[in-house]
């Protein structure tokens, strides 16, 4: 990505991925990278990728852990050079043997052992949680380590920012446009939030974990299910906003708490800060189910 434009590794790939998605050519690259990097551990049963339809056999019995991650969120940001990111989550693998086993990779959030993510922005930054708060790490390109810049991190209970995709609001349900209006103040004298909206997971999450923020995206009438993955984008930050005093739901349950039942599941997402998901989920009931 540094040297994106000086070397070939722009633009598509020319291929469609198992989302129905074209494929940009960093997604291959980092896709392949994750696969090589994490198969020669010894330690990883099974893996999953967003851009791949089956999980991915790891280093045979050996492997006590399993990684599902999204290689390179964002993707369509690539061109113009804005904010993209890996997200990562791992669990203890259930099954005795074998590898590239389904069931190792449908797993509840809540059952992660550690998630996090890589956001590679102004700094490459990596920020992750193994259920003792989050930690966030600056790579430092002049030894090629990763070093400790903040423990503990929290995020506050109410941010000064929203983010969703507001040309997507004739498609919300009525909870989620009354949501959104009261976010921008109009439902409440004008006392409203901040709208960042970068289009970029990792980056809209990562903003509103350190400032203070909440990120939406709902399920509406072109995507009934959401658009975002549970196992590797939903599921994995979920688990460092809880880390980090924040909360993730699908507007109703917490996303840890879902049980998955395919890989490339969707789910509406309302994650960060913990009384502006709460906020969300009492208006959706109030609205919503009022009107169901
Ligand atoms: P929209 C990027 O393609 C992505 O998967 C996430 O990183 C991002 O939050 C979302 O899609 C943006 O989607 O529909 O607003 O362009």
């Amino acid at each position: 990505m540094r040297r994106a434009g000086l070397v070939d590794v722009l633009g598509a790939a020319g291929q469609i991925n198992v989302q129905g998605e074209q494929q940009q050519k960093l997604d291959v690259l980092a896709n392949e990278a994750m696969k090589q990097a994490l198969g020669r551990t010894g330690r990883v049963s099974t893996m999953a990728s967003e851009e791949e339809e089956d999980p991915i056999p790891g280093s045979g019995d050996g492997g006590k852990y399993v990684i599902l991650f999204d290689p390179l969120d964002g993707s369509s940001n690539i061109d113009v050079n804005a904010s993209i990111g890996t997200i990562f989550s791992i669990h203890r693998r259930c099954s005795s043997t074998g590898t590239g086993v389904l069931e190792d990779c449908l797993q509840a959030g809540r059952k992660q052992v550690a998630a996090g993510y890589v956001i590679y922005g102004s700094s490459t930054v990596m920020v992750y949680s193994a259920g003792r708060g989050v930690h966030c790490f600056t790579l430092d390109p002049t030894i090629g380590e990763f070093r400790l810049i903040n423990s503990n991190v929290t995020t506050p209970p109410t941010g000064q920012y929203y983010s969703i995709n507001e040309s997507n609001y004739t498609r919300w349900s009525p909870g989620y446009q009354k949501i959104v209006r009261s976010f921008k103040g109009v439902e409440n004298d004008g006392i409203g939030k901040n709208a960042r909206y970068i289009g970029s997971l990792v980056a809209d999450f990562h903003r509103n974990l350190i400032a203070g923020g909440i990120f939406l995206y709902p399920a509406d009438t072109k995507s009934p299910r959401g658009k975002l993955r549970l196992l590797y984008e939903a599921s994995p930050l979920a688990f460092v906003a809880e880390q980090a005093g924040g909360a993730a739901s699908d507007g109703k349950t917490p996303i840890l708490d879902i049980e998955p039942t395919k890989l490339h599941q969707r789910t509406p997402l309302v994650i960060g800060a913990r009384d502006d998901v709460a906020f969300v989920e009492r208006t959706l009931r109030e609205v919503d189910t009022a009107s169901q």
